[in-house]
């Protein structure tokens, strides 16, 4: 559950990170935005800002996001083919030095992945924790269609991880798209590129959790401040 009142350290974390980035929205932009409890800071702000008359349309990538933004009173529409997004906002479970990303931990990465392929600039906002030197601790999710799952998770087994039906309590997790998650324990993963290219061959499987090349600015907080890293100046 989402505390709405920043008490602790990691909700002022993800604040200053989710605020900094929304102050790069300008009126008239069509706004990605993604999931997860720092995009749930961002998606506050940005409210506040269309209330004091910002004019945005945004594009919400879970049932989630789209319900904090209907409450906030954001303009919500669907792409027309051919048209892009402006700016898309979204967090990250795990980052590393060169701006990959696993990303999915909340099940919603295909519409994320959706959108940040739709988006002129993808900004990842996060706690500096997320950084890591290399991918993997965390497990990468990896979307697949329910349709005799486990010969899908015997199909990603063979990519060399121990893949896990992600459950919500005693049920399979389901996701806004109908499917389910293995989740993917690899320890390291120093080539997410070929690792992605490897699960996305792999039948039943829908997409994956690694955000490779796909984000263009990253802004980290932690209790020292923000700071924000672009491709050409690598995360320190
Ligand atoms: C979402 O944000 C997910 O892809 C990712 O798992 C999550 C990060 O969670 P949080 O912002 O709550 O740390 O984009």
């Amino acid at each position: 559950m989402l505390c709405n009142n920043s008490n602790n350290q990691s909700d002022i974390d993800k604040k200053m990170a989710a605020e900094k980035a929304v102050e790069l929205i300008k009126d008239g932009m069509k706004v990605g935005l993604g999931s997860g409890s720092t995009v749930f800071w961002a998606v506050k702000k940005l409210g506040e800002e269309v209330q004091k008359g910002l004019e945005v349309q945004a594009v919400p990538s879970s049932v989630e996001t789209q319900k904090w933004a209907e409450k906030e009173g954001i303009p919500l529409f669907t792409l027309k083919q051919g048209e892009m997004l402006d700016v898309t906002l979204d967090g990250a479970d795990e980052i590393d030095k060169s701006f990959n990303i696993i990303k999915g931990g909340g099940g919603a990465h295909l519409r994320e992945k959706i959108i940040a392929a739709s988006s002129n600039t993808l900004i990842i906002i996060a706690e500096k924790r997320k950084q890591v030197q290399v991918l993997g601790k965390f497990p990468v999710p990896v979307e697949i269609v329910p349709f005799e799952a486990a010969s899908t998770l015997h199909r990603i087994a063979s990519s060399g991880c121990r893949p896990e039906l992600r459950k919500n309590n005693e049920d399979l997790f389901v996701t806004d798209n109908g499917n389910y998650i293995a989740d993917c324990f690899y320890d390291s993963i120093y080539y997410p590129d070929l690792l992605h290219e490897k699960l996305k061959s792999l039948v039943g499987v829908v997409e994956t959790g690694l955000f490779v090349g796909m984000a263009d600015k990253i802004i980290l907080a932690d209790g020292g401040g923000v700071h924000t890293y672009t491709p050409e100046k690598p995360a320190g």
